[in-house]
């Protein structure tokens, strides 16, 4: 697949306005695609806020397997940090991010209210990706659609602080992603989760490569979704002997197999062009529609022991 890349001018601006108001900041609440925990953390980040307190949020759980994000969370806690699995589509677990980075901020609190600054309260900085749910984070902690949310990436434009039941004040930032991806399979695994503008990405390419990946891992949510034809094809472009499918050697034929997997998509959904021919791009557009809203099941693309 073609190494997806997007740093437009505006997410350059950001990094340069995260720099200048850090000295502002106490903490850093971080968000990432529970289904991609490791994809969507920006290496920048860590270069940006130095030593600053960082509580990580893995968001967007209700569609990522449970399972494997107990696992992340493990991981992460394992290698010293503090990590909470929210959802800002119900508020699971929000309020337990922020109490998190109050919880590293005590003695800090405590220094405020011994010199009298009783009004001073924490200040936190949220950060993350594009379409991650920092924005409806915020609103979701102030019980009210202050910041302007919408599924697509690159909807917040500047930095804005918002006072949060007078206990914190919540600074929202533009999604950044990073100048060069280095590894095409992250760019993938962004683009699919809505991270990335997708008027950049092939729609067929892109739907064609996510079913051959749950072709492999969630053949059965796959099937109970769009039916046994397509559990034939998938069984097709399985091996039983053990050995890697000829069809994930090489970039090409990851493609063809999706390809079929979308022409049967396409033909189980009734979706056919004039002369009965699948129409793979309506199924492409739809299967990436249904993945993202977690119609296929709760579904995560990353395991925690892709951790270098
Ligand atoms: N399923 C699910 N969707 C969520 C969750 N949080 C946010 N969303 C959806 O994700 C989309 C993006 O949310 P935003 O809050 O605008 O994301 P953002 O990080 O502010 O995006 P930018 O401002 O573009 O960087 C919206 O459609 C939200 O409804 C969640 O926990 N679960
Ligand atoms: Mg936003």
């Amino acid at each position: 697949m073609a190494d997806i890349q997007w740093f437009p001018g505006h997410m350059a601006k950001t990094r340069r306005q995260m720099e200048k108001v850090l000295p502002m900041v106490d903490a850093v609440l971080e968000l990432c695609d529970a289904r991609i925990p490791a994809a969507s953390r920006n290496p920048m980040l860590g270069e940006i806020i130095g030593n600053k307190p960082l509580v990580l949020l893995l968001n967007k759980c209700d569609v990522a397997d449970p399972a494997v994000t107990k696992r992340w969370i493990s991981e992460f806690e394992r290698g010293g940090g503090l990590a909470v699995a929210a959802d800002c589509k119900t508020g699971t677990n929000v309020q337990r991010a922020v109490d998190a980075c109050c919880e590293l901020l005590a003695d800090k609190l405590r220094a405020f209210a011994q010199k009298g600054m009783t009004g001073r309260t924490p200040r936190i900085l949220v950060a993350g990706v594009p379409n991650v749910g920092k924005s409806s984070l915020i609103n979701r902690l102030s019980g009210s659609a202050r910041a302007k949310t919408e599924d697509r990436p690159g909807v917040t434009r500047q930095n804005q602080w918002y006072s949060v039941h007078k206990k914190a004040e919540l600074l929202d930032t533009p999604g950044i992603l990073w100048p060069k991806f280095g590894d095409p399979h992250v760019g993938f695994l962004l683009a699919v989760t809505g991270a990335v503008k997708d008027t950049l990405f092939d729609t067929e390419e892109l739907a064609a490569r996510l079913l051959t990946q749950l072709s492999t891992e969630t053949p059965d949510l796959l099937a109970a979704r769009y039916g046994s034809e397509l559990q034939a094809v998938s069984g097709d472009l399985r091996v039983t002997d053990g050995k890697l499918p000829d069809w994930q050697i090489d970039e090409s034929s990851v493609f063809s197999a999706g390809l079929e997997l979308l022409s049967a998509v396409a033909r189980t959904r009734g979706m056919l062009k004039s002369g009965g021919l699948p129409d793979t791009e309506r199924a492409a557009i739809m299967v990436l529609d249904e993945f993202r809203a977690g119609k296929i099941g709760r579904i995560s693309l990353e395991n925690p022991t892709a951790i270098p």
